[in-house]
């Protein structure tokens, strides 16, 4: 049963693929929660918290029962990027959001693995485009790390092209360790 149910879920996750939704801003609340699951490994998505960002407020779209909380990519935007995250990465994305200091209280795990990637700034939190000096480029699918002393992030490689995990936003209250699962694009 389980397994039919996989090949269904596989079968409708394809469907939506990214690339056959550029252009299209909305999605329905099931393709929300489709895309959404596909940012972690499944034995965690499929009990997580399924959210959604309305107006800067999280909004649930499906009731979950490990802690954890998935969040659809942004169809209207380029790239694949939903997101799975524990509590510590759900309170640093309220900061972000709200360009507050984040209050990291112990390590923090996050799932960006979808396939695909998105495009974004290495340096900057809030760019939302390129600039000649804010490395903008594609982020490769990742787990991500948050550190509750900056200090342990000192000595770590802070560009994409190091050839394995760094440090994004260094030296801004945001900064965060990358495990890239393959390699960024060129
Ligand atoms: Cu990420």
């Amino acid at each position: 049963m389980y397994r039919t149910l996989s090949i269904l879920v596989l079968v409708f996750v394809s469907a939506i693929s990214p690339h056959r939704v550029v252009g299209q801003a909305t999605w329905t609340d099931a393709q929300k929660i489709a895309n959404a699951v596909t940012a972690a490994p499944s034995f965690i998505s499929q009990n997580a918290t399924i959210m959604e960002w309305q107006n800067g407020k999280p909004v649930t779209l499906r009731a979950g029962t490990n802690g954890w909380m998935c969040t659809p990519t942004n169809p209207a935007k380029e790239g694949n990027e939903p997101m799975c995250v524990d509590g510590e990465w759900m309170s640093f994305m309220n900061a972000l959001r709200s360009k507050a200091a984040p209050q990291v209280k112990r390590v923090g795990v996050g799932y960006m693995i979808a396939p695909g990637g998105a495009p974004g700034s290495n340096t900057d939190p809030f760019a939302k485009e390129a600039t000649p000096d804010n490395e903008w480029a594609y982020d490769p699918p990742h787990v991500m790390v948050l550190v509750t002393d900056p200090h342990e992030l000192e000595g770590m490689p802070t560009k994409r092209q190091n050839g394995g995990p760094w440090v994004m936003w260094a030296g801004t209250p945001y900064a965060h360790i990358m495990v890239p699962l393959a390699p960024p694009k060129k």
